[in-house]
């Protein structure tokens, strides 16, 4: 396997104006047979390169151009590379393979899955399907027609519209589609199976009619409403928030059990996990709903910022990503509560993304170079990707962002371009200059800012400073390291409002910009654009509580030295709920870590009264916005806590943070019930965001309770879980009991799994909820899990919810006698010879070997080096195995 260098690209020698693709779906075999029209690319380097393309796995039947069978001297073969060393200049080339997707467990290319046959080729899974320069800078013309069983394979689909289908005897049918777009071959999906359909319809903007249909496994139609209402909320809020209409006759989604990742935007023929299609209120979630909705809404989003306008290669995969990601956030705010939502992004950044960045695989948002591209969709592509585009939009403003948006696809509609094109067009349309924001694509790390501030009380001046490093420590960071070229200072934003006493905003003076300026506004956005910068904020009565980095500003860790009293003064007042929900969060941190440190020691854990006032006054004010409520609430996570730590201690943290959990519930008992008990609802189930608000408080408050291990407490989740008519309470009653050794949690477990052993989705959840376990047998009841009928290895959905959220059990996985560690490594070797793509994404648990005790990393690199040097580990595995023990 060799690296590939971003600086290494060059224009592809030949491009492909059409392709014609013939599959036949025969026993045991699928025949492909490609027709494709090739010419030289003007843009090329003028001295005459061979045609190479890309293959895998396939077995080659016949070659000929324009016509005429190739000879042996013709063309050179290996297992990947097909070379052709005098092409004409333009050519037609012929090619039949065979293939066999009946053995195609790694998911990528064509598979058969239980319905059938589906296809994924981002980033490169099309070589797996024929001979074709695999690369996302070729577009091309796609007509594709299918021939196969007409009982066992009645529906067959591919990209764009249909163009004819019919009988062909034998019990044989065939269908043909064609793609007026021209698509790179990572868009192309075919589909061969057995479905049902849900149809509806779409009138664009402009009065264009769009035929929608999704298409799931028999029997599943009544899962399907959410999808294609979500489908439809995302394309009208696109035309009305991006101009953006949709471009097609058919936009069709299909379904599929087996699939490696959330979902895919083929052009037109969105192939998706089952996870993000199907729900009804007895089987998903809230948190389910929610996810569909955005996934459904990304793919879609993706047909302009990825399929009309793709990258030139795959560094700049956060072109889309990132972008896309932005997009389905904001459309994720515009449905829901902004705020909240805001607030479940950052979460879910600190405890995937700033981890990734710390560890071995950290990489810029456009990485400079990769072994193998699937270990490259990551939290950082993607989160911190759409973190940046965001800080894009803060810096220039919402107007200016939506013309940077209008110019990036009137300049490069129809092409494959780079990172740096998407941040010109939002140059050149705001007049901002945006050189030294490019730092952001460039360099890996989280940035950490410091902050102090001074009020003088004469001049009636707050002075803030604010400095910046990639360093994670101020005292560190001598000055020559911050200035050394490898750390030129990134242009942050940082958005600051100023608290007065009573919890009101005060006015926003900056020094030397005259008082117009600021006057109205209680939010500025200062732009640090050096290694330390000063601000002073004039005519200020008195002493303001300052409210920092608002709205999450900037992806960096922030550091200023808050009193308590200040933060529980910002949790109860500021304007900003961003940091409202923030300060709690530093509370709660600061809290946990001391305590952590006392309990390694063998200090008791010490808390204060101050916090459980907090935590009462939430209460108190849950009615005005519950779901707010139920994430302030909410602890921040181990995995995230244990980023703060020099040294973790698993055990402790875990102690530590029930400990304050069991605190609360101590100390507010009756408040907790009775918020539980009046934010109850009679009516039926509604996937509203307001009724799922209500839902989330009262099951924050059902967990807090559960930490008394209380007959009262366990009867409480034990009637919610047996009289819900929703799965949201009916989980989360569950997944409180599975964290108390007691009768109740064995039988609802039982039930849960005697209820719903046929609903896949709902299994992975009964999988997940044991392995998320806190208790001390959680490893040997996974090692159980692996031998019972529910699990199995070749389904990514199932190892997610077993392997990886054991991963994720951060006092489980990270047991002191490694064996979590020896666990998942042995797992991740058998995982390996079926999914490498799913392999490598269970070994990122490892991530963050380093940071534990010596005892630990001497298991985790034993457990590590073992799973390296296993004959015929893929490249995929070895990439991020070895990075971990460099
Ligand atoms: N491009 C897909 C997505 O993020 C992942 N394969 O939507
Ligand atoms: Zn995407």
């Amino acid at each position: 396997a060799q690296r590939i260098h971003r600086q290494d690209y060059t224009p592809p020698p030949f491009l492909v104006d059409s392709v014609e693709l013939d599959v036949h779906f025969n026993a045991g075999e699928v025949l492909v047979s490609s027709q494709l029209q090739l010419r030289r690319n003007p843009a090329a380097a003028a001295q005459p390169a061979p045609l190479q393309l890309d293959g895998q796995g396939l077995e080659t039947i016949s070659l000929a151009i324009d016509g005429t069978p190739l000879g042996a001297d013709d063309y050179r073969c290996t297992s990947s590379t097909l070379t052709i060393d005098n092409p004409p200049d333009a050519l037609t080339l012929t090619t039949q393979v065979r293939i066999d997707p009946d053995n195609n467990s790694s998911l990528s290319g064509l598979y058969r899955s239980k319905d059938g046959y589906f296809t994924q080729c981002e980033a490169q899974g099309f070589r797996r399907i024929t001979w074709f320069p695999d690369r996302p800078d070729i577009m091309s013309r796609y007509q594709v027609t299918l021939h196969a069983d007409k009982a066992s394979l009645p529906v067959l689909l591919a990209n764009g519209n249909p163009a004819g289908s019919g009988d062909q005897g034998n019990g044989r049918h065939w269908a043909k589609w064609e793609d007026p777009f021209a698509k790179p071959c990572y868009l192309f999906a075919l589909v061969a199976a057995r479905l049902d359909v849900l149809r509806d319809e779409f009138t664009t903007s402009s009065g264009r009619s769009v035929q929608l249909a999704v298409f799931v496994e028999p029997g599943k139609l009544d899962q399907c409403a959410h999808a294609v209402d979500a489908l439809q909320r995302a394309m009208r809020w696109d035309e009305e928030v991006f101009g953006l209409e949709c471009d097609l006759d058919h936009y069709m989604i299909v379904a599929v059990g087996d699939f490696n990742m959330g979902a895919m935007e083929n052009k037109g023929l969105n192939v998706f996990n089952t996870k993000y299609v199907l729900a009804r209120a007895d089987t998903a979630t809230d948190a389910d709903y929610q996810n569909i909705d955005r996934v459904v809404a990304h793919e879609y989003f993706h047909n302009w910022t990825g399929n009309r306008v793709t990258c030139r290669d795959w560094f700049q995969l956060s072109l889309k990503e990132g972008l896309t990601v932005y997009r389905d956030q904001e459309f994720g705010a515009d449905m829901h509560s902004r705020a909240v939502t805001r607030i479940r992004e950052v979460r879910a950044l600190r405890a995937m993304q700033f981890p990734e960045d710390a560890g071995p695989m950290a990489h810029p948002v456009r990485p400079d170079s990769y072994i193998e591209i699937n270990n490259f969709y990551t939290s950082t592509v993607y989160d911190k990707g759409a973190e940046v585009v965001r800080m894009i939009e803060t810096l220039i403003g919402k107007e200016a962002f939506r013309r940077g948006m209008d110019l990036y696809f009137e300049r490069h509609d129809g092409q494959a371009v780079t990172c740096d094109d998407f941040v010109a067009a939002m140059a050149d349309a705001s007049g901002v200059d945006l050189t030294q924001f490019k730092r952001w694509y460039d360099q890996a790390g989280t940035p950490h800012l410091w902050a102090s501030g001074h009020y003088d009380e004469q001049a009636r001046t707050y002075t803030l400073t604010l400095s910046q490093s990639l360093l994670a420590s101020a005292t560190a960071a001598n000055a020559e390291a911050l200035q050394s070229p490898l750390h030129t200072p990134f242009h942050i934003p940082v958005a600051v409002g100023l608290n007065g006493a009573h919890g009101e905003d005060m006015p926003l003076m900056i020094a030397g910009e005259g008082s117009a300026a600021g006057s109205g506004r209680t939010t500025r956005v200062l732009s640090l654009t050096e290694f330390e910068q000063q601000f002073v904020f004039e005519e200020l009565p008195a002493a303001p509580v300052v409210s920092l980095l608002r709205d999450f500003s900037a992806p960096v860790i922030l550091d200023f030295s808050w009193s308590d009293e200040e933060l529980a003064h910002l949790l109860a007042h500021d304007s900003d709920p961003f940091n409202r929900w923030e300060a709690g969060q530093r509370l709660a941190s600061r809290l946990i870590l001391a305590a952590a440190e006392d309990l390694s020691v063998g200090r008791p854990a010490y808390w204060p009264q101050s916090f459980v006032e907090a935590a009462a006054r939430l209460l108190e004010h849950a009615s005005d916005d519950p779901a707010f409520a139920a994430e302030a609430l909410t602890l921040p996570g181990e995995a995230t806590l244990a980023e703060e730590m020099t040294v973790v201690d698993p055990s402790a943290l875990h102690d530590a943070r029930n400990g304050l959990r069991r605190f609360v519930a101590e100390q507010l008992g009756n408040a907790l019930l009775h918020c539980y008990t009046t934010h109850a609802d009679d009516a039926p189930y509604q996937a509203t965001p307001a009724a799922a608000g209500r839902r989330a408080l009262r099951n924050v408050c059902l967990s807090y309770l559960g930490e008394l291990h209380s007959d009262e407490a366990r009867a409480l989740a034990m009637r919610q879980f047996e009289s819900a008519d929703n799965m949201t309470d009916q989980f989360a009653a569950l997944a409180t009991l599975a964290q108390d050794d007691c009768q109740e949690r064995v039988l609802a477990l039982a039930s849960f799994y005697e209820r719903w052993h046929d609903e896949a989705l709902v299994v992975d959840k009964w999988l997940s909820v044991q392995a998320a376990s806190r208790l001390p047998d959680t490893l040997a009841v996974v090692r159980g899990l692996l031998e019972h009928p529910a699990f199995d290895l070749r389904n990514p959905n199932k190892v997610y919810a077993l392997l990886n959220t054991f991963g994720n059990n951060h006092v489980r996985f990270h047991a002191a006698d490694g064996s979590g560690y020896h666990f998942l490594a042995t797992q991740i070797g058998e995982l390996d010879r079926l999914n490498p793509q799913v392999a490598a994404r269970l070994a990122r648990r490892f991530d963050r070997w380093r940071k534990f005790d010596e005892p630990r990393q001497q298991q985790a690199s034993f457990a590590l080096e073992k799973l390296h040097s296993l004959a015929g580990l893929s490249p995929d595995v070895r990439e991020i195995v070895g990075r971990a023990l460099e």
